[in-house]
């Protein structure tokens, strides 16, 4: 591929301000109170309780802090330099589509790492356009590949699609040799999620760049394992305008305390993926009611911002029954922040699928004001007694 603009975006001057190194060292899991129920957003570590939208911000940074200090590892910061090379616009007549390729280059001191990016849009569309950024399951995007991003592009949507494995290769011996922990270095004590929730972040900065999409209506969506990383990208980057997990189980927008049936489970994901965790998340085997966050606290981080989050009743290893606690649990957040209408859950009876369709019927809601269907938030389990018995605070912001 031979790239026909080059432009410099940034030049970050500074040194690396989130590593493990420089922070310091949070309590072990065993001095850390068990708590049976989800924790609660409304109280800070100390006791104090968040009363009003300041306090929530302190919290939402507390937060962010727990989850990078004991599940995800701290999030990569911005490279010291990136390079943005564009291939031309290329129009594809039988799926009707444009589409571009993008080259990323991220300098850091001596270290250089590409990431790419296939950009898609319909060829009569009215721009700039929403535009979904995803990462495709282990192949690059590229020209033979738009048959598959239709399901977008009828609809007016853009695609911005990358491939995680650039920024994180998902096998648990060689992970750290590659992506991120190159470019980096061993300072950085993040795992894979975290890393792929940094590579969307790079996405947005080179589609900053692209007059053809609008930034500012980014959709960030993945399925199953990147549906976590989805997530966490949703909640660490606040130019994400709406975050679609799909599926996404543990360690996305299931909890690890609340388990139905045989769901995945702290120990199982760990012992089977380390590699998409800080190296010591493993010292919460055993012991969840130990975390001092849950799951629901993910999905706050995002509010008010838009978020749909898409399961299947018969995909029972993702804990789709735990997942509409946290919504409930989460929602208390965003009603606390007038955002009650920003958050929805859509459920269908299906196994381990994604379902583009519901993330677009609620895009379209969020983006171009349609009405949302009755499916939406429709919640096919009993309440759980047990799961909190915090409330959001009167008084509200
Ligand atoms: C499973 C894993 C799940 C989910 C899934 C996937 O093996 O246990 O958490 O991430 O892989 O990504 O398909």
């Amino acid at each position: 591929m031979r790239f026909v603009t080059v432009l410099v975006i940034g030049v970050c001057v500074g040194v690396l301000s989130a590593t493990a190194a420089d922070n310091k060292t949070p309590k072990p899991a065993d001095e850390l109170p068990a708590v049976k129920e989800l924790p609660s957003p409304f109280v800070f570590s100390d006791g104090t309780p968040v009363r009003n939208a300041d306090d929530w911000s302190r919290r939402r940074q507390q937060l962010k802090d727990l989850f990078q200090e004991y599940m995800y590892g701290h999030m990569p910061p911005k490279p010291q330099r990136t390079t943005i090379g564009r291939g031309e616009w290329t129009r594809d007549e039988e799926n009707k589509v444009v589409s571009q390729d993008v080259e990323l280059k991220l300098s850091q001191n001596d270290k250089t790492l590409a990431l790419h990016v296939h950009v898609v849009l319909p060829s009569d569309g009215k721009e700039p356009l929403p535009v979904v950024v995803q990462s495709s399951f282990g192949r690059r995007g590229g020209a033979s590949t738009n048959k598959r991003f239709t399901v977008y592009t009828e609809r007016g949507y853009a695609v911005a699609e990358c491939s995680f494995n650039e920024a994180a290769i998902d096998n648990k011996s060689t992970a750290r040799t590659a992506g991120v922990y190159a470019l980096f270095g061993d300072k950085i004590d993040c795992g894979g999620l975290m890393a792929w929730a940094w590579c969307v972040s790079r996405v947005l900065d080179a589609l900053k760049t692209v007059d053809r999409v609008d930034a500012k209506k980014a959709i960030v969506t993945g399925h199953s394992r990147y549906g976590k990383a989805a997530l966490i990208a949703g909640a660490f980057d606040e130019r994400i305008a709406l975050t679609v997990p799909s599926h996404s189980g543990c360690a996305g927008a299931a909890p690890y305390r609340f388990i139905y049936g045989r769901s995945e489970q702290l120990h199982n994901i760990v012992g089977a993926f380390p590699h998409w965790f800080r190296p010591d998340f493993n010292q919460f085997i055993g012991k969840v009611e130990r975390l001092p966050v849950d799951q629901h606290l993910l999905i706050a981080l995002v509010a008010p911002r838009a978020l749909l989050a898409t399961e299947g009743t018969q995909d029972t290893w993702i804990n789709p029954e735990g997942s509409q606690l946290t919504h409930l649990a989460a929602k208390k957040v965003y009603d606390f922040l007038n955002a009650g209408d920003k958050i929805s859950i859509r459920f269908r009876p299906v196994g381990h699928i994604p379902s583009t369709e519901d993330l677009l019927d609620y895009a379209d809601h969020v983006f171009k004001n349609k009405p949302l269907p009755d499916a939406f938030g429709k919640l096919p389990y009993k309440e759980e007694k047990d799961g909190f018995s915090w409330d959001t605070p009167k008084g509200g912001s």
